[in-house]
């Protein structure tokens, strides 16, 4: 089984993470994963914190030669700001120093804020931010570039675009070269396949700015080269569609998930919404009319490309604060400000990327299993010459 765990706090010393199951022989390229790192730091809306950060994934185990060889792997990835936290958020008591103290007492509405206080019985929410912070996701991009790799070798790629930032929405499909395309711009801006629905996207950011506010929007989720056969129907919690929902809402501020055209198919009749089935005689294979159920069908993918969409609410952090409440007091009062973000969509599409990898890559090898990578090859194979004889 494969497994991950995140650790580490925003203004920490480092953020840290394991990956345990994935088989032995993978070859990891560290720019690669470093280039997906970068690309979550990337778009236009992200505040000054980027400036600061440089995320590289040092990998401390699990990989001699660049290879995995079967143990757990755990990545390092260093928190540069750190050193202004150092008086702030020390391990040891004996090392804070009183008036570098940043307590959060008046919560923000839409952040974990005030709920994570009340639960922890903290009275103030500063070490509740530290952790909730969308920071922690660096961590799970260098486990899913992991996984990517893992897919990879088996042609099967997952990467992200954006659909819509606040009211400005892409209102076509966007084909995968497309896609591949936007992944490897070196400046991603909204990473959006059309570049004027990303200008209107830009002027909407724009005037979030010039507002104080942030503003949310879309991404969109491709995973491609699939087999038919990943995820079951025969339990609630083996259906991939459900899984890969979870894996999406848990990605900071997303508050919806979307498999396919969810939302369009929920407003249209049943004749307008299923994907006919067709076969090729000639090329021994199915093909189907169209791709709404986003390759997923019974939760088992088709054989389609898998297409997940995540519905990211704006930023909590505003610099034009909403009423809150002061903590010591009990006193009205405008909700704290700290730096923040203005826009993350294609930040957020690239978590995204590493969060549907991670559950692929479980998918795979719950079916596939395997110690070595050839093993897993060998069984791979021997199941897609069974499709191709069905
Ligand atoms: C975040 C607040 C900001 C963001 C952060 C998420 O951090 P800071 O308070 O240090 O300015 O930059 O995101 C990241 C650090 C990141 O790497 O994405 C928050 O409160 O969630």
């Amino acid at each position: 089984m494969l497994r991950f765990e995140t650790a580490g706090e925003s203004h920490g010393e480092c953020l840290v993470a394991t990956l345990t199951g994935l088989p032995a022989g993978i070859p990891v390229d560290l720019e690669y994963v470093d280039r997906q790192l970068w690309r979550r730091q990337q778009g236009y809306g992200r505040g000054g914190r980027m400036k600061i950060e440089t995320d590289r994934a040092r990998i401390v185990s699990g990989v001699r030669h660049s290879h995995t060889i079967g143990s757990p792997i755990a990545v390092v990835i260093e928190n540069k700001d750190w050193k202004n936290w150092t008086a702030a958020l020390p391990v040891a008591a004996a090392d804070a120093e009183p008036d570098k103290q940043k307590p959060v007492e008046r919560p923000r509405p839409g952040h974990a804020d005030l709920a994570g206080a009340i639960k922890y019985d903290f009275p103030e929410a500063r070490y509740i931010l530290e952790r909730a912070s969308a920071r922690e996701t660096t961590a799970r991009v260098a486990l899913g570039a992991l996984t990517k790799s893992f897919l990879k070798h088996f042609e099967i790629e997952v990467l992200s675009h954006v659909v819509a930032v606040g009211p400005i929405r892409l209102e076509r499909e966007a084909a995968w070269e497309e896609i591949v395309a936007v992944s490897q711009r070196e400046e991603v801006l909204l990473g959006c396949v059309d570049p004027d629905v990303e200008n209107r996207m830009k002027q909407a950011v724009d005037h979030a700015y010039r507002t104080g506010d942030t503003i949310g929007g879309i991404f969109e989720v491709v995973a491609h080269g699939l087999p038919p056969g990943l995820g079951s129907h025969i339990a609630w919690d083996t259906r991939l569609d459900g899984r890969l929902a979870q894996a999406v809402v848990s990605i900071q501020a997303v508050k919806g998930v979307e498999i396919g055209h969810a939302e369009e198919g929920a407003m249209s009749y049943g004749s307008a919404v299923q994907d006919t089935i067709h076969y090729d005689k000639a090329e021994r294979q199915f093909h189907r009319g169209s791709n709404r159920a986003g390759g997923l069908e019974g939760g088992i993918t088709n054989g389609q490309d898998v297409v997940v969409r995540g519905f990211l609410k704006p930023i909590s952090t505003l610099r034009r604060p909403l009423e809150s409440v002061d903590l010591p007091t009990r006193e009205p009062a405008l909700a704290a400000y700290e730096r923040s973000d203005v826009a993350v969509v294609p930040a957020a599409g690239v978590i995204g990327e590493a969060m549907v990898a991670l559950v692929l890559t479980q998918a795979f090898l719950e079916k596939f299993g395997g110690d070595s990578i050839g093993e897993t090859r060998r069984n791979y194979e021997g199941y897609l010459s069974q499709v191709r004889r069905f």
